[in-house]
């Protein structure tokens, strides 16, 4: 198949997915055409049937901001006639869903019709998507796309809860590549993170609000006082600031490293013994996925897709949004007892192989012959 694949290009879990996704596709002997207005953070290097169309907003004195959204769909509409693109796989419903509705109907008027598959990763429908300047178009484009996916069974519930939705949400959990993300051999590093056997605790997040990193911080806190441990912040972001400033309050610059974006993350992972993921809501938690396949069991709020990775007092432990006491507890009970940790570890990275890429790619192969077939030849004239 040739297909066109929309998405953010940040580090942020949607553009990973979709970025992952692509390339794991082409491997496959798909054509993938990555649509985006920069180069993606896990698109660096060649790769064969990998192509990227970079999208340029101009600038125009009149504009306040540069029209995105038009010069996205003028692409969409060069590439998927001139590459003559079987579908577009648009990741994250603002704006890209709507902007791929717009491409369709001019392509239409052309007598070409392209299917579009869009892929709700989350923000895009519990917090953004939600705000009443989104929502009729959010809504909107979910029911005019040929397909839509949700991340979650949990993200396809509130979908439906908060959206007028008429269309099938088909269920496609996130993914994990183990030749990446395994727990190899790092002790170097640990010896330098840890250099007296400290326990490794790890959270990797673009520290928005919604992740409560602060929260992170004060486990972390009760976790130090018992058992000597240091904490890794991996990512950056708007929160930074602010928790910079929550640990020299409580005294513990000296123990939390804030190591900013990291490439190679699954060295940290590969090297922690626990993960923590407290999130005020989380679609499905590819950082925590990450972990698991690293043997990190995970200790999380129970909010959002995070029961449907993280099974409570098996991979780790799930607690109430914001029960710091918690969550600090369970974490110390695991890392005192070695035999406890090292059975959670087991545990962790058992689970994670449910998501194994290589059972999650043909889900999508499958979902885009069906739509390709089932939509395209009998319903999509009434959609349109
Ligand atoms: O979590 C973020 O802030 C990034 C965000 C995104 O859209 O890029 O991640 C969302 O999509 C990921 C991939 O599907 C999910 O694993 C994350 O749980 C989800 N984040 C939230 O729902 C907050």
């Amino acid at each position: 198949m040739k297909i066109g694949i929309v998405c953010y290009p940040t580090y942020g879990g949607s553009g990973v997915v979709a970025t992952e996704l692509g390339k794991g596709l082409a491997k496959k002997g798909h054509q993938i055409h990555f649509i985006t207005y920069r180069q993606p953070a896990r698109l660096l290097t060649y790769q064969e049937n990998v192509f990227y169309h970079e999208v340029t907003a101009v600038d125009y004195p009149l504009f306040d901001y540069p029209p995105y959204d038009t010069a996205l769909t003028s692409k969409l509409v060069d590439i998927v006639k001139y590459e003559n693109l079987d579908l577009l796989h648009v990741h994250y419903a603002i704006p890209h869903a709507a902007v791929a509705y717009m491409a369709k109907k001019i392509l239409l008027q052309e007598g070409r019709y392209v299917p579009v598959v869009t892929t709700l990763h989350g923000t895009d429908i519990t917090l953004v998507g939600s705000d009443p300047s989104f929502a009729p178009v959010v809504a909107f484009s979910i029911n005019k796309s040929d397909g839509v996916t949700a991340v979650s069974e949990n993200l396809r519930k509130q979908t439906y809860q908060a959206f007028d939705i008429e269309n099938d949400i088909q269920v496609i959990h996130n993914f994990i590549d183990f030749v990446r993300f395994n727990k190899s051999n790092k002790d170097h590093s640990k010896k330098a993170i840890a250099p007296n056997e400290e326990k490794i605790l790890v959270h990797t997040s673009n520290f928005r609000k919604v992740k409560r990193v602060d929260d992170v911080i004060r486990i972390f806190k009760m976790v130090y006082d018992k058992i000597p441990s240091k904490l890794l912040l991996i990512g950056d972001g708007p929160e930074r600031r602010k928790l910079e400033d929550l640990c020299r309050k409580l005294g513990l610059c000296d123990e939390i490293r804030f190591l900013g974006k990291q490439d190679a993350v699954e060295e940290l992972l590969a090297i922690s013994d626990l993960f923590l993921m407290p999130s005020g809501s989380e679609s499905f938690g590819l950082a925590a996925l990450e972990a698991m396949a690293c043997e990190v069991p995970v200790i999380s709020s129970d909010v959002g897709g995070l029961p449907e990775l993280n099974i409570n007092g098996k991979t780790g432990f799930l607690s109430k949004l914001g029960n710091v006491n918690e969550m600090a507890q369970n974490a110390i009970n695991l890392l005192e007892n070695e035999d406890l940790l090292s059975k959670f570890r087991h545990n962790a990275l058992n689970q994670a192989k449910r998501f194994d890429i290589s059972n999650i790619l043909p889900e999508y192969e499958r979902y885009y012959e069906y739509i390709l077939k089932e939509k395209v030849f009998k319903k999509t004239q009434a959609n349109i």
